[in-house]
């Protein structure tokens, strides 16, 4: 039985690809840290007691801020894979947490190469690039366009994509970094603005939301679905050369037309609710990302299976089903739940 390691396997491309993996028949080591209140709701659907024999599916403490755990945990589990999907991965708050995020994201994948090295574990390793480190540079990007990142978190990743292939080239490691675009589904972080959307149009749909402020309307994004990016992941472990891959569907469409077409959905006039708050705007924005994932269609046989206008109406319906289970439970205790979460982004 395959072992595989995964980083960040509390959030939405760490649960679709704990799924992935053990639909596969691995044994999935999912790497958490510590909260004050649990954070495991996307994967509370795969638990398997550790107390049932035939569990495949662990969580161990552990924080990419902290070598020793990372090293720790690689002696015991000796992984024959490692996904590294852990980071703080929002855009807007890297500009006001920078030095943390540049822990995490940058420093944190040297810590997990430098345990691997060090461990002598014989494993191959998977790198979370991201479409960011592009920043301004023109479309469309592949693995061969050069870096121009745009926020402190987009400068992390490019050094943490830097050093993924550095100790690929160094000390031979079976290396390889999938530089994703946006990638989106009903288990996305409700602070980005796909799921700040289509949320806002299930409750403004129930009378629970008047408004939805968002900022850049402009912005092009190459959004694909969740489900497929992670089917990427594991393609690029599986080949015998490791490499670089740029993943997305080829398509980028404007946050606008994103808000236009999910408020259709609810037969909502998007211009009703929709406006413009500045405090979402970035001190430097990524104008146009749009993925030529060439290589990867050729190399991996890699496809996206989801078109955009089916993962807004996907992403949507499964909003208006949880506002609507919510409702069930009463609606003070959502109505409180809207205000708060009101305050992010
Ligand atoms: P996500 O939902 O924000 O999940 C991030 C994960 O990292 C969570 O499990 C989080 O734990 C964990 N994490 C944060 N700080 C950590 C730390 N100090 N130590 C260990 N784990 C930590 O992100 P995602 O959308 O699934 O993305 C997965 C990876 O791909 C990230 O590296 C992201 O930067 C990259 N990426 C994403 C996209 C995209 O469009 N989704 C595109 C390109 C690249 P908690 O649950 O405790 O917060
Ligand atoms: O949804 P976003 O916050 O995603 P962003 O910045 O593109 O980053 C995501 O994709 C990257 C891959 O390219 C990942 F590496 C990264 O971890 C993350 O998953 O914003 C998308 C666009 C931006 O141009 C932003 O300015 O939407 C614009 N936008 C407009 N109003 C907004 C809002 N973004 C957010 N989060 N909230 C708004 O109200």
């Amino acid at each position: 039985m395959r072992k595989a390691l995964i980083t960040g396997c509390t959030g939405q491309d760490g649960s679709y690809l704990t799924e992935f993996l053990l639909d596969r028949g691995y044994e999935v080591h999912g790497l958490k840290r510590r909260s004050s209140s649990l954070n495991t709701d996307r994967l509370d659907h795969i638990y398997q007691d550790i107390h049932e024999s035939g569990a495949r599916f662990f969580l161990h403490y552990a924080d990419l801020t902290d070598g020793s755990s990372l090293a720790t945990l690689l002696y015991d589990l000796r992984p024959d894979e490692i996904y590294n999907l852990g980071a703080q991965s929002h855009v807007k708050v890297s500009f006001e947490i920078p030095e943390f995020t540049a822990d995490v994201v940058a420093i944190g994948t040297l810590r997990l190469l430098e345990a691997t090295r060090r461990t002598g574990v014989k494993c191959r390793f998977y790198q979370a690039s991201s479409s960011e480190m592009f920043g301004s540079a023109p479309p469309p990007q592949s693995e061969t366009t050069p870096f121009h990142p745009r926020s402190p978190y987009a400068c992390a990743k490019v050094f943490g994509h830097n050093i993924t292939v550095n100790y690929r080239e160094s000390y031979g490691l079976h290396a390889s970094s999938g530089i994703l675009f946006n990638h989106e589904s009903p288990r996305r972080g409700e602070t980005f603005v796909t799921r700040k959307i289509t949320r806002a149009v299930a409750h403004i749909k129930h009378g629970l939301q008047q408004k939805l402020y968002l900022g850049n309307l402009d912005a092009r994004r190459d959004w694909g679905y969740a489900p497929d990016y992670v089917r990427a992941m594991w393609l690029m472990l599986q080949q015998d050369t490791p490499d670089d891959f740029a993943i997305g569907t080829g398509e980028a469409h404007t946050v606008r037309e994103f808000v236009e077409l999910a408020f259709t959905h609810a037969d909502l006039d998007w211009r009703d609710y929709v406006e413009v708050d500045a405090r979402y705007f970035r001190p430097a924005e990524v104008d146009y990302l749009c993925a030529d994932a060439s290589k990867a269609r050729r190399v991996l046989g890699w496809e996206p299976t989801v078109t955009f206008q089916e993962l807004v109406r996907i992403m949507v319906g499964e909003d208006m089903k949880n506002v609507e289970a919510r409702l069930k439970g009463g609606t003070e205790a959502l109505q409180l739940a809207v205000t708060a979460e009101g305050r992010h982004s």
